[in-house]
């Protein structure tokens, strides 16, 4: 009910009298006096005034349920937003209520992690409210092999977003890295459960650094954050919500496959793309010349003999990027 109200002044962008609030959302005058403190509490600026009504003045600098969801113009991701101040991963306590029947949709927000993963059993660093992790609950009515473009996909909207909102010029590192010149903006993490020959759920996790002037020692070298590259504190709600609007667009329009416009509007994004690389291939380390991502989201290396060895997962090191 709070949302509702925050969209209801949010939309007016003017003075709304309680009446017309309590007729709008369903609910009485005193709810809507009760929700209004509420919101002023979790850092909603609104102001009101006698025979005009509220007025919604500001949103709260912190992450919250009702801010992000008001930006919100999806129909299925972030059905439900959730916010926690602190937990180990929001991947792996998505997947507790995925595996209980929670509904696609849900997004799970925290404002620290402390035992963020990454891939390959490493970790992922999110700091008190200067990063932001969250992840995503899906569940599409696919087989298994028809969602390899989760993870490109999930790149290219959160791309997009940190670019359009935060005037950066942000690529993506094949595979699942968002960068600002040669740092580490973002990681993805994406996880998946199967019941036999249909995906039961995905859940896509996402770290952003956003806030942080500084990180330690063994990752400084190689992490950034929008405030250190933009010098400007964002608006960490707005830009939440925009990524949403995003996944939700890249995914159910392409359906989970980087295919058409998809693959063209990523490899123009990918960092990757046109530099010498080195990856794994049983015990031999390979380089070559990263040509292209394809359909299935792998990527093409052009090896010195001339021929294309394709890369899905594993390790790759970009030269000149880590
Ligand atoms: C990733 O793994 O980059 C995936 C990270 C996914 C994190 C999200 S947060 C929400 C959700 N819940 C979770 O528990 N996880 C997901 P990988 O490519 O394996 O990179 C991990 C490596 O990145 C680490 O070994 C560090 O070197 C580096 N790293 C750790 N924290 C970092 C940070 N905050 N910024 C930049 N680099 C970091």
């Amino acid at each position: 009910m709070q949302s509702k109200i925050v969209k209801i002044l949010y939309e007016a962008g003017d003075y709304v009298s309680g009446q017309q609030i309590s007729e709008t959302a369903g609910v009485s005058r005193q709810a809507v006096n009760k929700a209004v403190k509420t919101l002023r509490d979790k850092g909603f600026e609104i102001s009101s005034a006698t025979n005009k009504g509220y007025k919604l003045e500001g949103f709260p600098q912190e992450i919250c349920e009702e801010a992000v969801s008001c930006y919100l113009r999806t129909t299925l991701i972030g059905k439900k937003v959730k916010v926690l101040d602190t937990i180990g991963s929001t991947n792996d306590y998505l997947k507790k209520l995925a595996s209980k029947g929670e509904e696609a949709g849900t997004v799970i927000i925290a404002r620290e992690q402390t035992a963020g993963k990454g891939r390959l059993g490493r970790s992922w660093e999110t700091k008190k409210d200067d990063g932001v992790a969250f992840s995503v609950l899906l569940r599409p009515e696919l087989p298994p092999t028809e969602v390899g473009g989760i993870t490109p996909l999930t790149a290219l909207a959160v791309c997009r977003a940190v670019n359009d909102l935060c005037m950066l010029d942000a690529r993506i590192k094949w595979p699942n890295d968002i960068i600002v010149g040669n740092k580490k903006l973002v990681g993805i993490l994406t996880e998946m459960a199967t019941d036999f020959d249909r995906v039961e759920y995905l859940v896509a996790g996402i770290g952003i650094n956003v806030n942080n002037a500084s990180f330690p020692d063994e990752i400084a070298h190689k992490a950034t954050s929008i405030l250190l590259e933009s010098g400007r504190h964002i608006d960490k709600n707005k830009l939440l919500a925009q990524i949403l609007n995003y996944i939700e667009d890249e995914l159910l329009l392409n359906h989970y496959t980087l295919g058409g416009l998809a693959v063209l509007g990523y490899q123009d994004l990918c960092a990757t793309i046109g530099r010498q690389v080195t990856f794994t291939r049983g015990r031999r380390r390979i380089s070559g010349m990263a040509v292209t991502v394809n359909n299935s989201g792998e990527l093409e290396v052009m090896l010195s003999n001339g021929t294309v060895a394709t890369v899905n997962s594993g390790e790759v090191t970009v030269q000149g990027i880590y």
